[in-house]
């Protein structure tokens, strides 16, 4: 079921838990701010999320709230999985679901990273 994206925040989530390892995850890489796992449900050969080591429940929460060093540290992080990944050639495609319509289902914030095929015309 998609979630309010202005809900409070839940830390005892699914993303959280993973994040405090009560629950395990096939991890990809971490630092200061983010974590990279692969998703449980793969949608392309490579189907990779990364979720910020703050508490977020969404793109806008995030976006609106979190101090800069945060911000920045997980923009580069969600780029250095993908090129270390190697994604960048041929390329990849980032996805951040927020809310209802957007169908968000995880209120913590993630950014899906797809890869491994032609991901086609991104269509609604
Ligand atoms: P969404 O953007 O909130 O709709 O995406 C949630 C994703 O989290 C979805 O691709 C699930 O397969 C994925 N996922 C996961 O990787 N591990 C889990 O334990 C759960 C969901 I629950």
């Amino acid at each position: 079921m998609p979630i309010d994206a202005t809900q409070p925040y839940d830390d005892q989530n699914i993303f959280a838990k993973i994040l405090r390892g009560e629950i395990p995850s096939k991890r990809v890489y971490e630092d200061d701010h983010a974590l990279a796992f692969h998703d449980i449900n793969p949608q392309a050969p490579q189907h990779i999320l990364v979720i910020p080591k703050g508490s977020y429940v969404s793109w806008d929460d995030f976006a609106a709230k979190a101090p800069d060093a945060e911000i920045a540290g997980f923009v580069r992080a969600v780029g250095h999985v993908a090129r270390e990944a190697g994604m960048v050639e041929p390329g990849y495609r980032l996805l951040a679901n927020v809310g209802q319509d957007g169908h968000q289902e995880v209120p913590h914030l993630h950014v899906h990273i797809f890869a491994g095929r032609p991901l086609g015309q991104m269509l609604a």
